[in-house]
């Protein structure tokens, strides 16, 4: 099945091939126009076409990054998708030619933008920009992530909160559903466009429900049936206890299909990882590697460090031994920690490095130790290593 069929046109490429697995663990290839993802893999989040932190798209091929992440909703309201497009797509606008997936927007409107009204066609809300007012729907999203041309589009969803009421998270959910079927639709006619620059863009659909077990294995059974590219699980990691989403993934997971990717969207700290991936997940993204890096927050096998901390001011050691990213090839923890406290912007970066570097590291640890069918002893050495300094 090397080309999946499309409504018109010759139909696009999305091979994923399983390689290894161990118990529900999946190693996997994932074959795009853009190149092939090597899966269980972490997608770093540039959400308006930029690794925050003053990281370039050299330094993540220098640091083994595979696939990058950006978002409709930032890129739509500046520098607008249809700029994206007159310069030739997001992979060509950033210098990137490794494959990309952009996130729809539906997230990114209930988090971060002075929302509005939900209703069936569609969002309304206000720019965190500039006050505009905006519409988005499942059109709007597809034709924003065609003009942006990722790799990957994600399906319109809403994602209700994990504490809505039961009676608020059906009706929600059989809209995302309806929302599918229009994104699908609109994603078919936009690919056999002649002015569209990336004729052969996926799209994965997104699993909600919340907290709600039957509620999502409902909408996974639907959702499966439509066929996609690729398969999300959204709405976890939304204040919901770790708890809950492991065992909301152990339920919905096996109703995903196994012959696609499956993807856990904003997840998350190494351990959350390490136990996604032993419930089938195979995509990951967060902010955490960046966003903590930027604080000085940096992660290592033997738990993560504080740079501010006063007693890195005379540690002449790398930020973790044997690390063979480029910050620790050549900086010292207290050269770093002075940078940091200094407010040089080369102290954010170098820890934006390491970090996304620790993070990529790891998911190549974890596809070995798949591949060598050593993954439930790996997971549970990496687990007790980290907690060694995280109390
Ligand atoms: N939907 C979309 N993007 C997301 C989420 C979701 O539910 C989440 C939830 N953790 C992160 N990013 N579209
Ligand atoms: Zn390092």
């Amino acid at each position: 099945h090397k080309r999946h069929k499309q409504g018109r046109g010759e139909g696009k490429l999305a091979v994923y091939k399983i390689i290894a697995e161990e118990g529900r663990a999946k190693r996997a290839d994932f074959e795009t126009v853009h190149g092939v993802v090597h899966t269980p893999v972490f997608m770093n989040v540039g959400t308006a076409a930029a690794i925050k932190g003053a990281v370039s798209t050299e330094d993540l091929e220098r640091i083994g990054t595979q696939i990058e992440l950006s978002n409709t909703y930032h890129l739509h309201v500046r520098p607008g998708d249809e700029v994206v497009k007159k310069m030739g797509g997001l992979h060509k606008f950033m210098s990137w030619n490794r494959p990309i997936l952009t996130d729809s927007g539906g997230f990114q409107v209930f988090s971060l933008a002075d929302l509005r009204k939900i209703r069936e066609e569609g969002v309304t809300f206000r720019s965190h920009i500039d006050g505009r007012k905006i519409f988005m729907g499942p059109e709007e999203s597809m034709q924003i992530q065609s003009n942006l041309a990722s790799t990957i589009a994600m399906a319109f969803d809403e994602c209700p909160s994990s504490v809505a009421e039961r009676s608020y998270v059906e009706q929600s959910v059989s809209r995302t559903a309806r929302w599918l079927e229009r994104c699908k639709r609109k994603m078919e006619e936009l690919n056999s466009r002649e002015d569209t620059i990336n004729k052969e863009q996926l799209l994965f659909g997104i699993n909600q429900g919340a907290i709600y077990p039957d509620i999502r294995i409902d909408h996974a059974k639907r959702i499966t049936e439509m066929e996609l590219d690729g398969y999300a699980v959204g709405g976890l990691a939304v204040g919901e206890t770790h708890e809950q989403m492991y065992d909301i993934l152990d339920q919905v997971v096996p109703y995903l299909p196994k012959d696609k990717p499956t993807y856990l969207m904003g997840v998350g700290t190494p351990a959350n990882i390490l136990e996604a991936v032993d419930r089938g997940v195979d995509f990951f993204d967060c902010v955490y590697p960046s966003r903590n890096g930027r604080h000085g927050h940096v992660y290592t096998r033997h738990g993560h460090l504080n740079l501010f901390n006063a007693q890195y001011e005379l540690d002449q050691r790398p930020i973790e031994e044997g690390c063979q990213c480029p910050t620790c090839r050549r900086y010292s923890r207290g050269y770093i920690r002075h940078l940091l406290k200094a407010k040089e912007m080369l102290g954010m970066r170098l820890c934006v490095q390491h970090n996304l570097y620790f993070y990529n590291h790891l998911m190549e640890d974890i596809r070995n130790a798949i591949e060598q069918g050593r993954y439930a002893e790996f997971k549970r050495q990496t687990l007790d290593s980290m907690a060694e300094n995280d109390g």
